[in-house]
């Protein structure tokens, strides 16, 4: 694009929509170059020199500031969770929740709460793959008129320590290694493996990386958890405990990990970009808050202590009632001032919301508040516009590295008479005020012993999930753990670890990682507390698959396809809300043996069934004798069967799975077993009904090879 001529007089700045509450947001449309002096600047690219081939000149501050700028664009990284991508939205409550708490933005249905959400990975530095195995976290800044809350949590329910004084330890060990920096984003190392085989406490969370959860389909497509009992104080200062879900609208779904591996290569920003992309179509990213109530004084109820962030309250026990929805509904406009400037902190509680003494929590607490100091570069980082509350601020608290505010008031300090008593001390009705617990005890450096049992949830999530899942879960232990080259390492995980878990688990990984297997009659260190032996909820063969709203299905095309029988499946899916992207051998326009054509949206070349829900090759004898010539079109078939997506093939088009090396016999007329969708003339009636049915139910583990995929 030519760039654009200077106006003649700069224009005002166009209005923002949220103007009001964002006054901050720069628009550069219409404006004029200035320097950060606001002096317009009408030459750019050359430096100030003595002569045409002589020196720079000292003198050039233009240059010189905008050199220095540059030169200190870069700020540190978050230690955890680097790599991220953020969202603006609200939140609603569904019905007053006034019974348990006092915060505003729950008890007031006709609020909608402004709030940015950032997910993230843990472990990757800031410009890692998305679709590395690990937690992802879903931290949400609400800003309530009553100050700022953030909700600071993670897509699993439990966390691998229960003091976070090993929190440290922990981040060290699973972190590339301090020699070499090897690997990135990854936990399949020794240091983590040494670490876990010597902290029997990470055995429940372990589970949970080994899982399917770990490598989510989309940041949408995932739960999100605040991992620890908080606590809602109501009006009358009652407390109840409670744990906080997310709840995605669209259901809890994963990718397969020869999937997850090939996309972090194809397109490493895959969730990152698949937000973007949804919430600029206009399909904004839904979560119901849901809650689980729990009495205080029930905290040992259970069989575990609530405060043990190790453990999880099975929704069986208590339910999860939904309470409010939470829609992303915009884009950052900038990426650093908004998803990296942002800054959650434990601490940031309103009043009705309010802290337990999990020592995890606890130490969280201190922890975010600290970390900001570091990474922002001082105490102000609240007046950055991302972090700035929606409601007034007034305090004694004054200078520091960059301080946006300037106060007026002669007055710095409490009690003053010089400003008035100002600011005066809020009523405590409305304040936070630190609920009143009665505290004993000696001074000590221990745990407590309701803390003590670490396996028998582990061995609950194992067996509350789906065949598929748990073998998804053996596959991915063996990977990790034949990634470990010390041998003692490895046989610790079996035998201090997994064969507390379950017995035939330890003996599998044993067996695949080439250590002893476990002693048979060898009895597990615990025993299980609960009665429940599995929690239903916990696996997301139990999700809603019932949709396939912002599901991406990819139309192999060449010329001669079947146009009349693509325009009727397309509308079919597109009417459900699914997305279609057709791709053709060159962006250039492929003809249909009807007459008409299709512009594809991207090439053999740049796209990949993994980067796909569904495949779909329309029918078209000279369409489909191309395709089968173009290895990586019989790719896209056989990749998107061996991760038991839905496929849909019609008319010649039937033959690219004996292409792709799976030769299934075929009904006549329609046949749809193991979400293959086949019709042997180019689509019949119910064609596109049936496919849309296999795509919602995500993947058709009955196809999955035995082994990992
Ligand atoms: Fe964090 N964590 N964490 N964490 N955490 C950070 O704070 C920490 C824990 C979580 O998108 C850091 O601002 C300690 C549990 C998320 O900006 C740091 C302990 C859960 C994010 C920190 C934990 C989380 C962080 C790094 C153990 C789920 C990203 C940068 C006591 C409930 C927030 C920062 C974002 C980030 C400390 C454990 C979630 C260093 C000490 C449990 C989602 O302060």
């Amino acid at each position: 694009m030519p760039p654009r001529k200077s106006p003649s007089k700069p224009n005002p700045p166009l209005p923002s929509k949220n103007e009001q509450l964002e006054p901050y947001r720069m628009h550069q449309e219409d404006t004029v170059l200035t320097t950060d002096q606001g002096i317009p600047i009408s030459e750019t690219d050359n430096s100030l020199k003595a002569g045409l081939r002589g020196p720079t000149l000292l003198e050039d501050f233009h240059f010189r500031e905008k050199m220095m700028r540059f030169d200190h664009e870069r700020i540190p990284e978050r230690a955890v969770h680097a790599r991220g991508a953020g969202a603006h939205g609200y939140f609603q409550v569904y019905e007053s929740l006034e019974r348990y708490t006092q915060a505003r933005f729950l008890t007031d249905p006709s609020l909608k709460t402004p709030v940015f959400v950032r997910f993230s990975t843990v472990g990757g530095s800031r410009g890692s793959a998305d679709t590395v195995r690990d937690v992802r976290g879903f931290a949400t800044k609400f800003y309530t008129p009553e100050g700022n809350y953030d909700l600071v949590g993670n897509n699993m329910p439990v966390f691998f320590i229960q003091d976070g004084i090993k929190f440290p330890d922990f981040v060290h060990s699973v972190k590339p290694e301090p020699h070499n920096e090897i690997p990135q984003a990854s936990s399949a190392h020794d240091s983590l493996w040494d670490f876990v085989s010597l902290v029997p406490e990470t055995a429940h969370m372990v589970m949970w990386l080994m899982s399917d959860r770990a490598i989510p389909r989309s940041f949408r497509h995932m739960e999100g958890f605040g991992v620890h009992t908080y606590r809602l104080v109501n009006a009358k200062g009652k407390a109840t405990l409670v744990k906080f879900h997310w709840k995605p609208v669209l259901g809890t779904h994963s990718l397969v990990w020869d999937e997850a591996q090939k996309v972090s290569g194809k397109d490493p920003d895959f969730h990152r970009r698949d937000l973007w992309d949804t919430i600029e179509s206009g399909n904004f990213p839904e979560y119901e808050l849901g809650l689980q109530l729990i009495p205080e004084g029930d905290e040992l109820k259970y069989g575990f202590d609530l405060l043990d962030a190790t453990k999880l309250l099975p929704e069986e026990l208590v339910p999860v009632q939904k309470v409010g929805k939470l829609v992303l509904d915009r884009n950052p406009d900038n990426f650093f001032a908004e998803t990296e400037q942002v800054a959650f902190c434990v601490s940031n509680v309103v009043p009705g919301i309010d802290f337990t003494n999990d020592p995890l929590l606890q130490a969280r607490i201190f922890s975010y508040l600290d970390t900001q100091l570091t990474r922002l570069g001082g105490p102000n980082f609240a007046e950055l516009p991302i972090n700035k509350p929606v409601c007034p601020v007034h305090n004694h608290q004054q200078d520091g590295f960059g301080r946006q505010a300037i106060n007026t008031s002669r007055a710095n300090y409490h009690p003053n008479s010089l400003g008035g008593g100002c600011p005066v001390l809020a009523n405590p009705k409305s304040a936070f005020v630190h609920r009143q617990e009665r505290v004993e005890g000696h001074k000590i450096r221990a745990r407590s012993g309701s803390f003590a049992d670490h396996f028998s949830q582990a061995t609950l999530f194992y067996n509350s999930l789906s065949k598929p899942e748990r073998e998804h879960l053996v596959a991915a232990l063996e990977f990790e753990v034949s990634k470990v080259e010390r041998e003692e390492i490895r046989e610790r995980v079996v035998n201090k670890v997994l064969v507390n878990i379950d017995r035939d688990l330890a003996v599998r990984v044993a067996n695949a990682v080439g250590v002893a297997p476990p002693k048979l009659g060898k009895q597990p260190e615990s025993k299980p507390v609960s009665k429940l032996t599995a929690s239903p909820a916990l696996s997301q063969l139990n999700t809603p698959h019932d949709s396939i709203l912002t599901r991406k299905v990819a139309v192999l095309v060449a010329d001669g396809f079947a146009g009349r029988e693509l325009a009727q499946v397309r509308k079919t899916l597109e009417g459900m809300g699914a997305i279609l992207e057709v791709v053709g051998p060159t962006l250039g326009p492929v003809a249909s043996a009807d007459g008409g054509e299709e512009k594809p949206l991207r090439t053999y070349q740049t796209a990949s069934s993994v980067l796909y829900d569904a495949v779909y090759v329309p029918g078209g004898e000279r369409s489909v004798a191309t395709l089968k010539k173009v290895p990586l079109a019989v790719d896209f078939v056989r990749e998107a069967y061996v991760h038991c997506k839905a496929l849909a093939l019609s008319g010649a088009a039937t033959s690219m799975l004996d292409a792709a090396g799976f030769s299934t016999p075929m009904a006549k007329g329609l046949d749809d077993s193991l979400g293959v969708i086949r019709s042997a003339k180019n689509e019949t009636r119910g064609f596109g009904q049936m496919f849309a049915k296999a795509i919602a139910a995500h993947r058709h583990w009955a196809r999955e090879a035995p082994g990992p995929a």
